[in-house]
């Protein structure tokens, strides 16, 4: 088979970040524009790939999933340097460079994440990976909501499969995961159908039992502080703890809708790891709580990677007076 290259014979790289929304959108566009490309990709908290790219003139650079603003220099340069970027990404961005060779798709509203902006660009052509990107970055309801020549019993399977990959994408680093991004990546994308790859592949279902296990044991941690709108869960520091801290603070937003819930996980420096959720009904003010403490992150959904011992009152504090979305009635 012959690789359909780019007519300038360039090279080609796919920078991603390596949880389901991520490899969901870079499997979208490789089912589409089948090519021999560079993978880039890392843990969920990898977010700073773009550094990694040495592109040049002619080279071509799909993107997706990591925060321009996070890796706005190293655009800037291969921009620079001549290559030709796609860019599709739903994280917050303070300004967008405008280039000639820069092709953005950009949307920051809440109900978007990138699998789905890519299924928008392919005009649904791989609408399956889609709801998997989907399901996986937490948007159960914007993706029941998305039409499907399929049941309800196999949207489930595509739901379950997307939290797994999702999943799989936490720890602190590659030592902490299942399976490695990138390795993962090279499973996915051999199949047009995720439904398939359900069937064909042991990959699927241990990664599903895998989240599951993680589950149960935090389940044994109650909140360390809570009240009507909100709830603090703290973890101590394990290799489970590493991987569960993002699916509970997901599995408590769905739960529990109505309120904003933290997870905090003890790093093995003394300080914490932190994953803040807004509430899923209005999911808003996540990101303003986390950039106070150097963290980044979505309006619905954002993080902290080290939040010192010592600021941990005042986080609690701050985040217990949030306002979340539309102004919340006086309570
Ligand atoms: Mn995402």
């Amino acid at each position: 088979m012959t690789a359909p290259a780019n007519i300038a014979g360039g090279r080609q790289f796919d920078v991603c970040n390596g949880d389901a929304d991520g490899l969901c959108a870079v499997v979208q566009w490789r089912l589409h524009a089948p090519a021999p490309a560079r993978l880039i990709t890392g843990v969920k908290r990898d977010i700073g790939l773009l550094e990694r790219v040495d592109a040049g003139a002619g080279d071509e650079v799909l993107v997706c999933d990591i925060s321009m603003d996070r890796n706005r220099s190293a655009l800037q340069r291969l921009l620079e340097s001549g290559a030709t970027v796609r860019y599709f990404d739903h994280h917050t961005a303070a300004d967008v460079p405008v280039h000639p060779r820069l092709e953005s798709h950009l949307r920051f509203d809440h109900r978007w994440c990138t699998s789905l902006l890519m299924d928008a660009h392919l005009k649904g052509a791989y609408r399956r990976w889609a709801l998997v990107g989907a399901y996986g970055d937490n948007l159960a309801e914007v993706a029941d909501a998305l039409p499907c020549d399929i049941g309800n019993r196999e949207r489930g399977l595509l739901r379950q499969l997307g939290e797994a990959i999702n999943y799989n994408a936490y720890g602190d680093d590659e030592n902490d995961v299942w399976v490695k991004p990138a390795q993962l990546y090279e499973t996915l994308i051999r199949y047009r159908d995720p439904l398939d790859l359900l069937v064909r592949e042991a990959i699927g279902g241990d990664l599903i039992d895998a989240r599951r296990a993680d589950l149960k044991e935090a389940a044994g941690h109650q909140p360390c502080w809570k009240n009507e709108h909100a709830s603090v869960t703290l973890l101590p520091d394990a290799p489970w703890s590493r991987r569960v801290i993002g699916c509970l603070a997901n599995q408590l937003a769905r739960a529990q809708p109505t309120m904003a819930h933290a997870v905090l996980k003890q790093r093995r420096d003394g300080a914490y790891v932190v994953s803040v959720r807004a509430p899923l009904a209005s999911p808003s003010g996540a990101h303003a709580l986390c950039s106070r403490f150097g963290g980044a992150g979505r309006a619905g959904a954002a993080g902290i990677d080290r939040l010192p011992a010592q600021e941990l009152p005042r986080f609690v504090g701050l985040f217990s007076v949030a306002r979340w979305g539309a102004v919340t009635p006086p309570g």
